[in-house]
Protein backbone atom coordinates (compact mmCIF):
# COMPACT_ATOMS: atom_id res chain seq x y z
CA UNK A 1 0.00 0.00 0.00
CA UNK A 2 1.15 3.43 -0.81
CA UNK A 3 2.79 5.57 2.30
CA UNK A 4 0.79 7.99 3.44
CA UNK A 5 1.79 11.56 3.42
CA UNK A 6 2.04 13.25 6.61
CA UNK A 7 2.86 16.61 6.49
CA UNK A 8 2.20 19.16 3.76
CA UNK A 9 2.79 22.59 2.14
CA UNK A 10 0.54 24.48 0.59
CA UNK A 11 2.35 27.84 -0.98
CA UNK A 12 0.17 30.56 -2.44
CA UNK A 13 1.93 33.19 -3.70
CA UNK A 14 0.65 36.84 -3.91
CA UNK A 15 0.50 39.89 -5.09
CA UNK A 16 -2.35 42.38 -4.52
CA UNK A 17 -5.11 39.77 -3.42
CA UNK A 18 -6.27 41.43 0.12
CA UNK A 19 -9.96 40.29 -1.39
CA UNK A 20 -8.89 36.95 -1.63
CA UNK A 21 -6.11 35.75 0.75
CA UNK A 22 -8.80 35.77 4.30
CA UNK A 23 -11.42 34.14 2.61
CA UNK A 24 -9.04 31.34 0.53
CA UNK A 25 -6.40 30.65 3.92
CA UNK A 26 -9.66 30.27 6.00
CA UNK A 27 -11.19 28.07 3.45
CA UNK A 28 -8.50 25.79 3.33
CA UNK A 29 -7.89 25.84 7.33
CA UNK A 30 -11.24 24.83 7.64
CA UNK A 31 -10.31 21.26 5.29
CA UNK A 32 -8.48 20.57 8.40
CA UNK A 33 -6.16 19.03 6.28
CA UNK A 34 -2.42 18.18 7.70
CA UNK A 35 -0.69 21.04 5.63
CA UNK A 36 0.82 24.42 6.62
CA UNK A 37 -0.35 27.05 4.57
CA UNK A 38 2.93 29.53 3.29
CA UNK A 39 2.32 32.69 2.06
CA UNK A 40 4.72 34.67 0.22
CA UNK A 41 3.98 38.05 -0.31
CA UNK A 42 6.14 40.58 -2.20
CA UNK A 43 5.11 43.57 -0.47
CA UNK A 44 1.74 44.01 -2.32
CA UNK A 45 0.82 47.80 -2.25
CA UNK A 46 -2.30 46.92 -1.12
CA UNK A 47 -1.68 45.50 2.15
CA UNK A 48 -2.11 41.80 1.70
CA UNK A 49 0.95 41.10 3.67
CA UNK A 50 -0.39 42.78 6.49
CA UNK A 51 -3.56 40.49 6.05
CA UNK A 52 -1.09 37.22 5.54
CA UNK A 53 0.28 38.31 8.98
CA UNK A 54 -2.91 38.75 10.85
CA UNK A 55 -3.87 35.17 9.41
CA UNK A 56 -0.70 33.45 10.76
CA UNK A 57 -1.23 35.17 14.31
CA UNK A 58 -4.63 33.57 14.02
CA UNK A 59 -3.96 29.73 12.78
CA UNK A 60 -0.60 28.10 14.37
CA UNK A 61 -0.76 26.74 11.00
CA UNK A 62 -0.03 29.52 8.75
CA UNK A 63 3.30 31.29 7.95
CA UNK A 64 4.17 34.63 5.49
CA UNK A 65 7.19 34.88 3.62
CA UNK A 66 7.87 38.38 3.66
CA UNK A 67 9.84 39.53 0.17
CA UNK A 68 11.03 43.31 -0.68
CA UNK A 69 8.94 44.11 -4.22
CA UNK A 70 7.37 42.07 -7.01
CA UNK A 71 9.97 39.56 -8.12
CA UNK A 72 7.83 37.06 -9.86
CA UNK A 73 5.74 33.73 -9.57
CA UNK A 74 8.99 31.43 -10.06
CA UNK A 75 10.85 32.81 -7.65
CA UNK A 76 7.76 32.58 -5.06
CA UNK A 77 7.13 29.41 -5.82
CA UNK A 78 10.78 28.55 -5.08
CA UNK A 79 11.02 30.52 -1.63
CA UNK A 80 8.22 28.76 -0.69
CA UNK A 81 9.34 25.42 -1.46
CA UNK A 82 12.74 26.04 0.19
CA UNK A 83 11.10 27.13 3.39
CA UNK A 84 8.80 24.11 2.95
CA UNK A 85 11.71 21.39 2.54
CA UNK A 86 13.70 22.84 5.33
CA UNK A 87 10.59 22.18 7.42
CA UNK A 88 10.48 18.51 6.58
CA UNK A 89 7.28 18.52 4.86
CA UNK A 90 6.64 15.42 3.11
CA UNK A 91 4.63 17.41 -0.08
CA UNK A 92 4.57 20.47 -1.33
CA UNK A 93 1.35 21.94 -2.76
CA UNK A 94 1.14 25.16 -5.18
CA UNK A 95 -1.91 27.25 -5.61
CA UNK A 96 -2.84 30.75 -6.85
CA UNK A 97 -4.66 33.07 -4.29
CA UNK A 98 -7.49 34.11 -6.22
CA UNK A 99 -9.70 30.71 -6.01
CA UNK A 100 -9.05 29.92 -9.58
CA UNK A 101 -7.55 26.31 -8.03
CA UNK A 102 -10.29 25.98 -5.26
CA UNK A 103 -9.46 24.50 -2.04
CA UNK A 104 -12.19 21.97 -2.47
CA UNK A 105 -9.84 20.38 -5.14
CA UNK A 106 -6.77 19.87 -2.46
CA UNK A 107 -7.61 16.55 -0.67
CA UNK A 108 -7.96 14.62 -4.17
CA UNK A 109 -4.35 16.48 -4.93
CA UNK A 110 -3.15 14.94 -1.96
CA UNK A 111 -4.69 11.85 -2.42
CA UNK A 112 -3.11 11.26 -5.89
CA UNK A 113 0.12 12.21 -4.38
CA UNK A 114 0.08 8.78 -3.13
CA UNK A 115 0.11 7.33 -6.43
CA UNK A 116 2.31 10.02 -8.36
CA UNK A 117 5.67 12.08 -7.82
CA UNK A 118 3.75 15.24 -9.18
CA UNK A 119 -0.18 16.02 -9.54
CA UNK A 120 -1.50 18.58 -11.90
CA UNK A 121 -4.99 20.14 -10.54
CA UNK A 122 -6.19 20.26 -14.86
CA UNK A 123 -8.31 21.67 -17.13
CA UNK A 124 -7.27 19.29 -19.90
CA UNK A 125 -8.90 15.61 -18.62
CA UNK A 126 -12.02 14.76 -18.68
CA UNK A 127 -13.87 16.23 -16.15
CA UNK A 128 -11.71 19.29 -16.23
CA UNK A 129 -12.48 22.45 -17.61
CA UNK A 130 -12.58 26.57 -17.09
CA UNK A 131 -15.91 28.60 -16.34
CA UNK A 132 -16.13 32.41 -16.46
CA UNK A 133 -12.53 32.55 -18.96
CA UNK A 134 -12.75 34.66 -21.84
CA UNK A 135 -12.09 33.72 -25.18
CA UNK A 136 -8.26 35.28 -25.72
CA UNK A 137 -7.72 33.74 -21.93
CA UNK A 138 -9.04 30.20 -23.21
CA UNK A 139 -7.34 30.83 -26.41
CA UNK A 140 -3.95 32.07 -24.73
CA UNK A 141 -4.01 28.72 -22.77
CA UNK A 142 -4.30 25.97 -25.08
CA UNK A 143 -1.70 27.81 -27.39
CA UNK A 144 0.97 27.44 -24.58
CA UNK A 145 -0.25 24.21 -23.81
CA UNK A 146 0.50 23.10 -27.40
CA UNK A 147 3.67 24.85 -28.12
CA UNK A 148 4.62 23.43 -24.70
CA UNK A 149 3.79 19.80 -25.95
CA UNK A 150 4.98 20.05 -29.65
CA UNK A 151 8.06 21.88 -28.59
CA UNK A 152 8.84 19.88 -25.09
CA UNK A 153 7.06 16.58 -25.27
CA UNK A 154 5.77 17.44 -22.39
CA UNK A 155 2.95 14.63 -21.58
CA UNK A 156 0.49 16.39 -19.14
CA UNK A 157 -2.52 17.64 -21.09
CA UNK A 158 -2.53 21.07 -18.49
CA UNK A 159 1.41 21.63 -18.41
CA UNK A 160 1.02 25.78 -17.35
CA UNK A 161 -1.18 25.14 -14.25
CA UNK A 162 0.22 26.82 -11.19
CA UNK A 163 -2.08 23.81 -9.27
CA UNK A 164 0.04 20.96 -8.64
CA UNK A 165 1.64 18.66 -5.66
CA UNK A 166 5.16 17.72 -5.29
CA UNK A 167 6.59 14.73 -3.23
CA UNK A 168 9.59 16.42 -1.02
CA UNK A 169 12.10 14.01 -3.22
CA UNK A 170 11.13 15.74 -6.55
CA UNK A 171 11.87 19.13 -5.16
CA UNK A 172 15.05 17.62 -3.66
CA UNK A 173 15.99 16.26 -7.13
CA UNK A 174 15.80 19.42 -9.32
CA UNK A 175 18.74 22.32 -8.65
CA UNK A 176 16.03 24.68 -8.00
CA UNK A 177 18.36 27.70 -8.07
CA UNK A 178 19.58 26.66 -11.41
CA UNK A 179 15.72 27.16 -12.91
CA UNK A 180 15.95 30.75 -14.80
CA UNK A 181 13.06 31.07 -16.44
CA UNK A 182 10.59 33.22 -13.22
CA UNK A 183 6.96 34.49 -14.24
CA UNK A 184 4.48 31.92 -15.83
CA UNK A 185 7.37 30.32 -17.75
CA UNK A 186 8.43 28.46 -14.10
CA UNK A 187 5.44 26.37 -14.37
CA UNK A 188 6.40 25.03 -17.52
CA UNK A 189 10.59 24.84 -16.79
CA UNK A 190 9.29 22.61 -13.90
CA UNK A 191 7.61 20.46 -15.40
CA UNK A 192 9.70 19.34 -18.29
CA UNK A 193 12.79 19.18 -16.10
CA UNK A 194 10.65 16.75 -13.40
CA UNK A 195 9.68 14.66 -16.22
CA UNK A 196 12.94 14.28 -17.49
CA UNK A 197 14.27 13.33 -14.29
CA UNK A 198 11.48 10.44 -15.19
CA UNK A 199 9.04 11.24 -12.23
CA UNK A 200 5.55 9.97 -12.97
CA UNK A 201 3.31 13.04 -13.72
CA UNK A 202 -0.49 12.51 -13.15
CA UNK A 203 -3.35 14.69 -13.56
CA UNK A 204 -6.73 15.72 -11.81
CA UNK A 205 -9.51 17.04 -12.95
CA UNK A 206 -10.27 20.68 -11.72
CA UNK A 207 -12.78 23.71 -13.02
CA UNK A 208 -10.95 26.39 -13.35
CA UNK A 209 -12.71 29.36 -12.42
CA UNK A 210 -11.75 32.85 -13.28
CA UNK A 211 -11.20 34.93 -11.27
CA UNK A 212 -13.97 36.78 -9.59
CA UNK A 213 -11.97 39.75 -7.07
CA UNK A 214 -8.66 41.36 -8.09
CA UNK A 215 -7.05 42.08 -11.11
CA UNK A 216 -4.91 39.31 -13.09
CA UNK A 217 -0.62 39.92 -12.98
CA UNK A 218 -0.41 37.94 -16.16
CA UNK A 219 1.45 40.73 -19.04
CA UNK A 220 2.28 40.59 -22.60
CA UNK A 221 5.76 40.35 -21.27
CA UNK A 222 4.83 37.36 -19.52
CA UNK A 223 3.14 35.39 -22.11
CA UNK A 224 6.41 36.30 -24.60
CA UNK A 225 8.73 35.15 -21.84
CA UNK A 226 7.27 31.71 -21.56
CA UNK A 227 7.89 31.51 -25.47
CA UNK A 228 10.92 32.42 -24.84
CA UNK A 229 11.47 29.26 -22.28
CA UNK A 230 9.58 27.07 -23.86
CA UNK A 231 12.45 27.51 -27.21
CA UNK A 232 15.37 27.90 -25.06
CA UNK A 233 14.46 24.25 -23.35
CA UNK A 234 13.19 22.86 -26.61
CA UNK A 235 16.98 24.00 -28.13
CA UNK A 236 18.31 22.06 -24.44
CA UNK A 237 15.69 19.24 -25.36
CA UNK A 238 17.38 18.92 -29.27
CA UNK A 239 21.19 19.23 -27.96
CA UNK A 240 20.20 16.14 -25.53
CA UNK A 241 19.11 14.19 -27.65
CA UNK A 242 21.18 14.61 -30.46
CA UNK A 243 24.54 13.90 -27.93
CA UNK A 244 23.00 10.77 -26.35
CA UNK A 245 22.46 9.09 -29.86
CA UNK A 246 23.26 9.69 -33.65
CA UNK A 247 21.01 6.10 -34.49
CA UNK A 248 18.12 5.93 -32.85
CA UNK A 249 16.38 8.04 -30.40
CA UNK A 250 16.68 7.53 -26.86
CA UNK A 251 14.07 8.18 -24.04
CA UNK A 252 15.07 11.33 -21.88
CA UNK A 253 16.78 9.94 -18.37
CA UNK A 254 17.66 12.17 -15.70
N1 LIG B 1 4.59 36.76 -4.66
C1 LIG B 1 4.16 37.00 -5.91
N2 LIG B 1 2.97 36.53 -6.32
C2 LIG B 1 2.59 36.78 -7.60
C3 LIG B 1 3.38 37.51 -8.51
N3 LIG B 1 2.72 37.58 -9.71
C4 LIG B 1 1.56 36.94 -9.53
N4 LIG B 1 1.46 36.46 -8.26
C5 LIG B 1 0.40 35.66 -7.64
O1 LIG B 1 0.37 34.45 -8.39
C6 LIG B 1 -0.95 33.97 -8.56
C7 LIG B 1 -1.28 33.91 -10.07
O2 LIG B 1 -1.37 35.21 -10.60
P1 LIG B 1 -2.64 35.74 -11.40
O3 LIG B 1 -2.56 37.20 -11.52
O4 LIG B 1 -3.88 35.18 -10.79
O5 LIG B 1 -2.38 35.10 -12.78
P2 LIG B 1 -3.42 34.52 -13.79
O6 LIG B 1 -4.33 33.58 -13.04
O7 LIG B 1 -2.58 33.82 -14.80
O8 LIG B 1 -4.16 35.69 -14.32
C8 LIG B 1 -1.84 34.93 -7.77
O9 LIG B 1 -2.02 34.41 -6.48
C9 LIG B 1 -1.01 36.21 -7.74
O10 LIG B 1 -1.32 37.05 -6.65
C10 LIG B 1 4.66 38.00 -8.04
O11 LIG B 1 5.43 38.64 -8.75
N5 LIG B 1 4.99 37.69 -6.75
MG1 LIG C 1 -5.28 33.78 -11.48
Amino acid sequence: MARRLSRHAIIIPTYNEKENIVLLVEEIVKLGLDSHVIIVDDNSPDGTGRLADELATRHVGVSVIHRAGKLGLGTAHIAGMKTALNGGMDSILTMDADFSHHPRYLPGLLAALEHFDVVIGSRYVPGGGTRYCTAPRKALSRGANLFAHTVLGLGAGDATAGFRGYRRQVLESIALDQIVSNGYSFLIEMLYRCQRRGWSVGEVPIIFENRQRGASKISKTEILRAMQTVVRLGGERIRRQSASSPVAPVKEGP
